[in-house]
C-alpha cells in the first residue's frame, strides 16, 4: 500500500502537469489520462478492499476532474488563438489599406510620398539621380462617359498591370488617384544629362505600352497618357514640390496635345503660378 500511494502522488502530480501542456490537443489529453489513470484504478479495484473502493471512486473522480479542466483549457487556448490571428489579419489588412491604391493595388499615395523623402535623401548622399513620371491618361473621362464607371476602372487596373510589369524591382509605380499614376525612378545617373537620357527612355517605353489597345468586355479601348518628368535631388528636395513640378510638367505635355512627355523647366512654373 505505501508503494502504491507513493505512485499515486506520482501520477497525480505528472497528470496535472500534463494537462496543462496537452489540453492544446484534445484527444492527445483523453489519451494520456486513459493510459495513466485507467491500469492503477483497476489495480485498486482487484485489491477488494473498502480503502481500495474509495481510491478507485477518488481516482475516476480526479478522471472527470482532469477531463474538464482539459476542457476549459483547451476553449481558452483556442479562442485565444483565432482572437489574436483575428487581430494578426485585422492589422495587416488596416497597414495593406493605409498604403496601397484598393483599386489597382498599386502603392498609394501615401507609400509613394515615403518612398520618394527617403529616394531623395539616399540620391544627396551618394550623389546619384532619380527622376519621377507624373503620368495621366487623355481623355478618360470619354471611357467613364460613353462605356461606364465599371469599364472605366477595369482599365485603370489594366494600365496599373501594364506598368508594373515595365518597371525594374527597385522602381515603384503608384496611383496618385483617378487617372494619375506615378513612376519613381531610383539611381538612373550620376549627372542630369545622363539621367535624363535614361529617364527619356523609360517614358518612351511607357508610352509604347499604350500602342497595344486595351481589351475589355468586348470593346477595344485605344488609350494615351501624357508624362511630366523631373529628375531630382537638382535644387528641390521635397517630394510634394517634386510631385508638383512633376504634375506641371504633365499639363504642359497636354497643352502640347496629349501622347506624349515632357520635362520640367523651370519656365513651366510660371505658367502654373499664372493658372493658379
Ligand atoms: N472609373 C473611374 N474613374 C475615375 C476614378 N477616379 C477618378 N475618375 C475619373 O477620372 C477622370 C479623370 O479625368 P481627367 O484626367 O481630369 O480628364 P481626362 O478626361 O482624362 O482628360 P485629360 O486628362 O485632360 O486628357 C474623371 O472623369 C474622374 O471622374 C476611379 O476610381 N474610377
Ligand atoms: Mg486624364
Amino acid at each position: 500500500m505505501p508503494d502504491q500511494l507513493f505512485l499515486t502522488f506520482l501520477l497525480v502530480g505528472v497528470i496535472a502537469a500534463a494537462v496543462t501542456t496537452l489540453s492544446a490537443l484534445f484527444p492527445a489529453i483523453m489519451f494520456f489520462l486513459l493510459v495513466t489513470i485507467l491500469p492503477i484504478t483497476w489495480s485498486f479495484f482487484s485489491l477488494g478492499t473498502n480503502l481500495g473502493m474509495v481510491l478507485v471512486g477518488l481516482f475516476l473522480f480526479f478522471m472527470l476532474l482532469m477531463l474538464k479542466t482539459a476542457y476549459r483549457l483547451n476553449t481558452i487556448l483556442a479562442e485565444t488563438l483565432t482572437m489574436r490571428h483575428d487581430k494578426v489579419m485585422a492589422e495587416a489588412t488596416i497597414h495593406h489599406q493605409a498604403l496601397y491604391d484598393e483599386l489597382t493595388d498599386l502603392p498609394n499615395r501615401r507609400m509613394l510620398f515615403d518612398h520618394l523623402g527617403q529616394e531623395v535623401a539616399r540620391s544627396f548622399r551618394h550623389g546619384y539621380l532619380g527622376a519621377i513620371l507624373f503620368l495621366d491618361l487623355d481623355n478618360f473621362k470619354n471611357v467613364n462617359d460613353s462605356l461606364g464607371h465599371a469599364l472605366g476602372d477595369k482599365l485603370l487596373k489594366a494600365v496599373a498591370q501594364r506598368l508594373s510589369q515595365r518597371l525594374r524591382q527597385e522602381d515603384i509605380a503608384a496611383r496618385l488617384g483617378g487617372d494619375e499614376f506615378v513612376i519613381l525612378l531610383s539611381e538612373i545617373g550620376k549627372d542630369s544629362s545622363q539621367a535624363s537620357v535614361r529617364a527619356q527612355r523609360v517614358a518612351s517605353e511607357i508610352q509604347q505600352l499604350f500602342l497595344e489597345p486595351f481589351r475589355n468586355d468586348g470593346h477595344t479601348l485605344y488609350v494615351s497618357a501624357s508624362i511630366g518628368i523631373v529628375l531630382f535631388p537638382l535644387d528641390e528636395s521635397d517630394p510634394g514640390d517634386l510631385l508638383q513640378r512633376a504634375d506641371v510638367a504633365m499639363y504642359r505635355a497636354k497643352e502640347d496635345g496629349r501622347d506624349r512627355f515632357r520635362f520640367f523647366q523651370p519656365a513651366m512654373q510660371k505658367a502654373l503660378d499664372t493658372r493658379l
